[in-house]
């Protein structure tokens, strides 16, 4: 065994070299990487006796991928195209041995090798569109050189990864090892090769499959058009297509430089750089600042849900997912059996689908109970509360769950405003207490709100980080404030739209603006959506907000065929001059004087006082991290993930633009602009929010 650097080992193994790599946590291709590779490589290649190579690594993982932390940082060590070129010219067989998964420049890497192998358990993929890239070492000229053009823009432009056995059939790997035995299986393979004299195979020869779609020109705008919705906004998608255009119509040496070119393109771009802080930003929203690593984790084996509205049925359904039972407790017969019956409809919706087996169903209906006795709460292991918002009937609910439950449960509140300490307040064990604040529907929403209360004890929190990880949700720790953080935030958005349309924009330009920017709806399409009259009330309605007035017009949201838009059958949205008329007299009864609006006013009025409530929760410590803020917005709100959040997006459009902004709004329109504390401090030291220090 031979130390090539601290990262390569090199050993035989008869007349094989094995090339082994250790870099936790995911042997990404850093610059030791990259050396040690190469190294290795050009003592196999010079010593005689070795007549075949075999590149495995150790840890959990084959290669996942360039070393993002690398990026934009000066180029050190030997280049990946270096490395790739030692490997695809080597006079002897070269094999790669995968694990784990083989993702983005390691799959890249794979694929200069001559032959590939895996553990059936391993997956491989070009994710780099996730981070706003395209595969940037060949990926995209020889993946549609292996699997055809069809397949290649599909799995780049998804980053989706495919399973070792599906790989197998498309010719990605040429064999599947038995699991545990990839190294001798590996080596065995390569004896084969040599025995047999096979000649070597690189993939940048096989111009077949990329031939025969130059016959069909519109593979590539057909592709485009069925995928337009899902591409919006996002701009690796397309230059992956266009480089999968070069691979059809080029020579391969051509395609390869019009990859790098636009790679180079992407990287230097806003959308990727936004897309990699993501990337590292859901990964720490995990990590709670001052929680041990080793803080004792209590078991949660059943759960009970107080509620069976939308939101309690909606949250049993991620804990029966996940093989949890859930018992389901109502007031009344009836709204306990309605509650059943949504699950059941849910589960059936997704099985008619094609995304559940019936027998799935069965299973996971096996696993739920109901009742209209709280007693029968007195042994699980976590309670969650989830009645309509009324602080008297949560804090009665919390003083039965405090007499009923047993030492030890985590009693959880569904609230989305009201203040967790009060409720808590209510029991005598408010250690024991913490907010999941799911988000509708909750079944389907990724984003869970875990509030901390003032009291709320480490084990209780650590381990509803980690059962929000076991039922797939991306969780954020905030404090107790109104609102939360996402819901807080929300609130200055909808302020600044209807003030807006008070002024003289309309609710389709506020929509179509926020709509551009990159959310998935505005506003008040969104409203329509939900219902103008959720807790709108007729008898007690008095015409005093305009939400008042369209619902007593009987436009109450999509539902019944008109709301701020009017709707047709299809439910398509147009424009509506009644509502334009009526928030008109709407906006001149209330002393309003209407003005143009301009485009870049609106997006401004919406999103700055976004970013410095952000500032504020930060001043306040709700939340940890700026990035966990982002987190909250693009999981919960659907903030478009190209654009970071909308922390990310105060500083790279830069603090003191935005503080300008506020001043200025704040000099014309009123305090609510008021600029926060941090902002100011920020801005004028020429700070972001991403130089803070987290939160304790
Ligand atoms: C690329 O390859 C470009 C090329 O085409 C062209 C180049 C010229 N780099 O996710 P986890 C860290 S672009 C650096 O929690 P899991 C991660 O931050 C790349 N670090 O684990 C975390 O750190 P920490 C294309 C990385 O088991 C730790 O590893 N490849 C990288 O749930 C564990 O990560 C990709 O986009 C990286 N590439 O999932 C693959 N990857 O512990 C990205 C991970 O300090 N990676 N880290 O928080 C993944 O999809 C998942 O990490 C993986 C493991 C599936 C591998």
């Amino acid at each position: 065994m031979t130390a090539i650097n601290s990262v390569t080992q090199l050993h035989r193994i008869d007349r094989v070299a094995v090339i082994s790599i250790h870099f936790p946590p995911v042997n990404a291709l850093s610059a030791a990487v990259r050396d040690g590779i190469h190294g290795a490589m050009q003592a196999a290649l010079q010593d005689a006796a070795i007549e075949a190579v075999v590149l495995i690594c150790e840890g959990s993982t084959f290669i996942a991928g360039a070393d993002i932390t690398e990026f934009g940082k000066p180029p050190a060590g030997v280049s990946l195209a270096e490395v790739q070129r030692i490997l695809e010219e080597a006079t002897k067989p070269v094999i790669a041995a995968i694990h784990g998964t083989a993702l983005g420049g390691g799959l890249e890497v794979a694929l200069v090798c001559h032959w590939r192998i895996a553990v059936p358990s391993a997956r491989l993929g070009l994710p780099e569109v996730n981070i706003g890239l395209l595969p940037g070492a060949g990926g995209t000229q020889r993946l549609p050189r292996i699997v055809g053009v069809e397949k290649a823009l599909e799995n780049m432009t998804s980053g989706s990864h495919v399973r070792a056995g599906e790989a197998l059939e498309s010719g990605l790997i040429d064999e599947l090892a038995p699991e545990g035995e990839l190294q001798a299986a590996a080596v065995t393979f390569a004896q084969r090769i040599v025995a047999e004299k096979r000649p070597l195979r690189k993939i940048r020869d096989q111009n077949e499959k990329v031939l025969a779609a130059r016959d069909q020109p519109d593979i590539f705008d057909k592709f485009r058009q069925a995928n337009a919705r899902k591409f919006r906004g996002l701009e690796a998608p397309e230059r992956i297509i266009q480089c999968v255009e070069a691979a059809v119509n080029l020579p391969i040496e051509q395609g390869l430089k019009r990859e790098r070119q636009l790679f180079v393109e992407l990287m230097q771009g806003q959308q990727s750089a936004a897309l990699r802080y993501y990337f590292f930003a859901s990964r720490q929203a995990w990590q709670v600042p001052g929680l041990a690593k080793d803080t004792p984790l209590l078991p949660v084996e059943t759960v009970g849900i107080l509620g069976a509205g939308t939101m309690g049925a909606g949250i049993a359904m991620n804990f029966l997912n996940a093989g949890i039972p859930v018992h389901i407790v109502e007031t009344r017969q009836e709204a306990l059996d309605r509650g059943l019956a949504t699950i059941r409809s849910n589960y059936e919706n997704t099985a008619r689908k094609g995304r559940l087996q019936l027998a799935d169903i069965e299973q996971r209906m096996a696993r739920l109970t109901g009742s209209l006795d709280l007693q029968q709460l007195a042994d699980v292991d976590l309670v969650i509360e989830a009645v309509f918002e009324n602080m008297d009937v949560k804090k009665d609910i919390f003083r039965r769950l405090d007499q009923t439950c047993k030492a030890g449960a985590i009693l959880a509140s569904n609230t989305s405003a009201l203040d967790l300490n009060e409720i808590a307040s209510a029991t005598s064990r408010p250690e024991s207490v913490i907010g999941l604040h799911f988000f509708s529907p909750a079944n389907v929403m990724k984003l869970l709100e875990v509030v901390r209360g003032t009291h709320t004890s480490d084990n209780i929190i650590a381990t509803s980080m980690q059962l929000a990880k076991k039922i797939g949700k991306v969780a954020v720790l905030v404090g107790v404030c109104p609102g939360f953080v996402g819901n807080r935030i929300l609130a200055q958005r909808q302020r600044e739209a209807n003030a807006l349309i008070m002024e003289g924009a309309m609710p389709w330009a506020v929509d179509r603006v926020l709509y551009q920017f990159g959310f998935p709806m505005g506003p008040f399409a969104m409203s329509d959506l939900a219902g103008l009259d959720l807790g709108w009330n007729k008898e007690r309605s008095s015409s005093s907000t305009l939400r008042e007035v369209l619902c007593e017009m009987d436009r109450r949201g999509q539902k019944s065929g008109a709301g701020f838009y009017d709707y047709d059958e299809k439910r398509t949205a147009a424009p509506s001059r009644l509502v334009e008329q009526t928030i008109a007299d709407f906006a001149k009864k209330k002393g309003f004087s209407t003005r143009e609006v301009s485009d870049e006013e609106i997006l401004e009025r919406c999103i700055y006082p976004m970013i410095n409530e952000g500032a504020k929760i930060l001043e306040e410590g709700m939340a940890l991290r700026a990035c966990d803020i982002d987190v909250v917005w693009v999981n919960g709100y659907g903030w478009p993930i190209y654009r970071g959040g909308p922390m990310f997006y105060g500083d790279q459009i830069g603090l003191d633009k935005v503080l300008a902004r506020m001043q200025q709004f704040e000099q014309q329109l009123g305090p609510q602009f008021k600029p926060a504390k941090l902002l100011v401090e920020l801005a004028s030291s020429g700070r972001k929010f991403s130089d803070l220090a987290p939160a304790k």
